[in-house]
């Protein structure tokens, strides 16, 4: 087959992680970095349990906020990342690029760096000095790739050949397992949903039962 070639009927996907770490600048740190910045973060695109993307990834661009000077951040090999100071969290552009052999157009994602504790683990998060954690799980997908593409995928694969590991361990927590509880979340958040819009019907109706029932004076 000509390498040019698109495999028909063939799908092959790959994960990868978006994300940034931040942490507060120690009072050492302070006094270098620019006035009014308060941490430091690094923005990073990498593979899963430390598969080594480079083999598929061409470059990373990551575009910040333009309060920062050259805010337009290309790197062409990992480690696929950015480390900055700032004060300020804001959305930073992501564009993952392929060899020019895979015909692959670039691909667009958007990460919101995070530098204060939030969320369900806000105060793991305060107890650590402020060690602060954002990951974004992304599935690449390449349909009917070409066939250079999926010549280097193919010889290329993912933990054990078979993708994703099936359990998830506590230094890596991206697993089928993980994919099915997200399932699962979500599964029940639409039965919630369907639930609430259930019970607002049934009180419209009776609503509307007790008006028409109403005698007009
Ligand atoms: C905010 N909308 O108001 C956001 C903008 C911008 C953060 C955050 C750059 C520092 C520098 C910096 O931290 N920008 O180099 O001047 O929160």
């Amino acid at each position: 087959m000509a390498p040019n070639t698109r495999v028909s009927k063939c799908q092959i996907s790959r994960p990868i992680l978006v994300g940034n770490d931040a942490k507060p600048l120690t009072k050492e740190e302070k006094e270098k970095a620019p006035t009014d910045h308060t941490h430091t973060w690094r923005i990073f695109v990498e593979g899963v349990d430390g598969e080594d993307i480079s083999k598929w990834v061409r470059k990373v661009v990551f575009k910040l906020h333009d309060t920062y000077n050259n805010p337009t951040r290309t790197i062409e090999s990992p480690p696929f990342e950015v480390t900055e100071t700032g004060w300020g969290e804001f959305d930073i552009m992501v564009r993952i690029f392929f060899a020019p052999e895979a015909h692959e157009k670039a691909l667009t994602f958007y990460h919101h760096l995070k530098l204060h504790p939030y969320g369900p683990r806000m105060e793991e998060m305060k107890a650590s000095g402020g060690l602060v954690e954002s990951v974004q799980y992304e599935e690449i997908v390449f349909n009917e790739p070409f066939e250079y593409t999926y010549k280097l995928l193919s010889q290329n694969p993912i933990g054990d050949g078979h993708g994703l590991a099936v359990e998830s361990e506590p230094d890596h927590p991206f697993s089928q397992q993980l994919e099915q509880d997200e399932a699962d979340k979500l599964d029940f958040a639409i039965q919630e949903v369907k639930k609430t819009i259930e019970m607002y019907k049934q009180q419209v109706q009776s609503l509307q039962g007790q008006k028409s029932s109403t005698p007009v004076e």
